[in-house]
């Protein structure tokens, strides 16, 4: 959880500087403007500030004009380092649409927006039908619950006594967030949370959805009754298939007749998976509650003790040791699925992580799957590079995404790796610098995917110019 100072020097040294500095790793130049440390800021400064609407960041304009909860605990980091009451208000934005329940929705749409702005868009969600849910027209689903560390990093980023007053406000909806996802999802009843769509692991068309995917009926020609709109802003080959919707909207579709009720996933839901990312984040959150606790005058006990349970849970559920990595678990056919992404590296990130399990996913990490080291050319792909089914163009079937890649660099600090740190820190910045603040990048040339102003890639590049702990 080390924040460190800034010091644009290093970072320009690390971006690769005039001349590049990294031995010339796509052959290219830095874009013009873009050498220096204080010119990259600018630009992420500029992205986040082009993207911030009222109260919120959004993800995208073009493809992503609403809010996102995952995508706002990342710009909310980011805005700690230039703006800290934008972080603040992120947050208290996102958590004002919080259901009853205490789950957090993984958009909450913009009312001032027209009608297919984003597919799908509120008319199809339809949370006004469902009980307990806001005023503000939202999702039913959830996306890893990132935002405790979120809140904790941008505290200590700049700690004032109006932050502690916005941490105390949080405090109680974060421990609400955490409570839902522990009771509600436990479906497995192994002590973790499980997903009901792949959206909700934030990795939409990750491979490690694919085997359970393939169970859901659906059927292509369904997409002929919606417009989608991503394809409208974004290459349709670097963007899910209709196949792909089809089973998201009839996924959506079945969690909505039940009114977005959990009680009975079990015997009806057709999706159901223990995802190693939405637990370890949630491990990580009850780390990053047992710190915020002494801050608000709560206490950090409970928290300890939910944190070390989790992790023992998934070791016990989700870690595989003929491989050496952790794998998601399908409740359904009650299996670990056989794909390796760089899902199963989540859990670095968690600060009791046992020994054998570091170990094993640092090599798992540098191995010619992921091509982790203290110097690389690349930041980690989405998914094995070795699998037949890697596609470098298609999302997270292969492309690098800086969020990914920020946790990882976290959990290899955590674990006292600071050197391979350093590499995966330098790799990211240099990314940027070539191409841009995009969304995703081609793992191999660094090309940018997606959309080109991206809220997240800007926010978390400033976190890691500003954080040079790792040398
Ligand atoms: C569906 C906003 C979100 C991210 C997800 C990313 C993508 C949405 C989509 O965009 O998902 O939630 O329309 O593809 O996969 O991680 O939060 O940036």
């Amino acid at each position: 959880m080390s924040t460190g100072t800034a010091d644009a020097g290093r970072a320009g040294t690390a971006a690769g500087g005039p001349g590049g500095g990294r031995g010339g790793a796509s052959g290219a130049e830095p874009a013009a403007g873009l050498r220096d440390a204080g010119a990259l800021r600018r630009l992420a400064v500029a992205t986040l500030d082009g993207n911030w609407e009222h109260d919120h960041t959004v993800p995208s304009r073009t493809l992503y004009p609403h809010q996102w909860s995952w995508d706002s605990a990342f710009s909310a980091i980011g805005w700690a380092h230039v703006r800290p009451d934008r972080s603040w208000r992120e947050l208290a934005s996102l958590f004002r649409a919080q259901w009853v329940d205490g789950r957090v929705p993984h958009i909450v749409f913009n009312p001032a927006l027209r009608v297919g702005s984003y597919f799908p868009g509120p008319e199809f969600w339809d949370s006004a039908s469902a009980d307990g849910a806001p005023t503000a027209a939202t999702s039913g689903l959830i996306q890893p619950p990132v935002h405790a560390p979120a809140a904790l990093l941008a505290y200590r980023r700049c700690p004032s006594e109006r932050a502690r007053a916005a941490l105390r406000r949080l405090y109680p909806r974060l421990v609400a967030q955490q409570r839902y996802l522990a009771t509600r999802r436990d479906v497995g009843g192994g002590g973790l949370a499980c997903v009901v769509h792949p959206w909700e692991s934030g990795l939409d068309n990750s491979p490690a959805w694919d085997a359970s995917m393939a169970a859901v009926p659906a059927d292509a020609a369904v997409m002929r009754a919606y417009r989608r709109h991503d394809t409208a802003h974004a290459d349709a080959a670097h963007r899910p298939t209709d196949l792909d919707y089809a089973r998201y909207v009839a996924i959506v579709a079945a969690y909505r007749a039940r009114r977005y009720r959990d009680d009975d996933l079990a015997a009806r839901h057709p999706f159901l998976v223990e995802c190693p990312l939405v637990n370890a984040a949630l491990g990580a959150a009850e780390h990053a509650l047992a710190r915020i606790a002494p801050l608000v005058g709560a206490d950090p006990g409970p928290h300890r003790e939910r944190a070390a349970r989790i992790t023992e849970a998934l070791v016990r559920r989700l870690y595989d040791p003929a491989t050496g990595t952790f794998r998601p678990r399908d409740l359904r056919a009650d299996r670990l699925v056989p794909a390796r992404t760089v899902l199963g590296l989540a859990p670095l990130i968690l600060p009791d992580l046992p020994a054998p399990q570091v170990s094993a996913l640092v090599a798992e990490a540098c191995s010619p799957r992921f091509g982790l080291a203290a110097r690389m050319e690349r930041p980690l792909p989405s998914h094995d590079r070795t699998a037949p089914d890697f596609e470098p163009l298609r999302y997270w079937r292969g492309p690098s995404w800086m969020n990914v890649n920020w946790l990882v660099r976290r959990g290899l600090l955590t674990h006292g790796r600071p050197d391979l740190a350093a590499g995966l820190r330098d790799s990211m910045i240099e990314l940027v610098a070539r191409a841009g603040c995009h969304e995703y990048f081609h793992p191999d040339t660094g090309a940018g995917l997606g959309s080109p102003a991206f809220g997240w890639t800007a926010a978390l590049l400033l976190d890691v110019l500003a954080d040079d702990s790792a040398g």
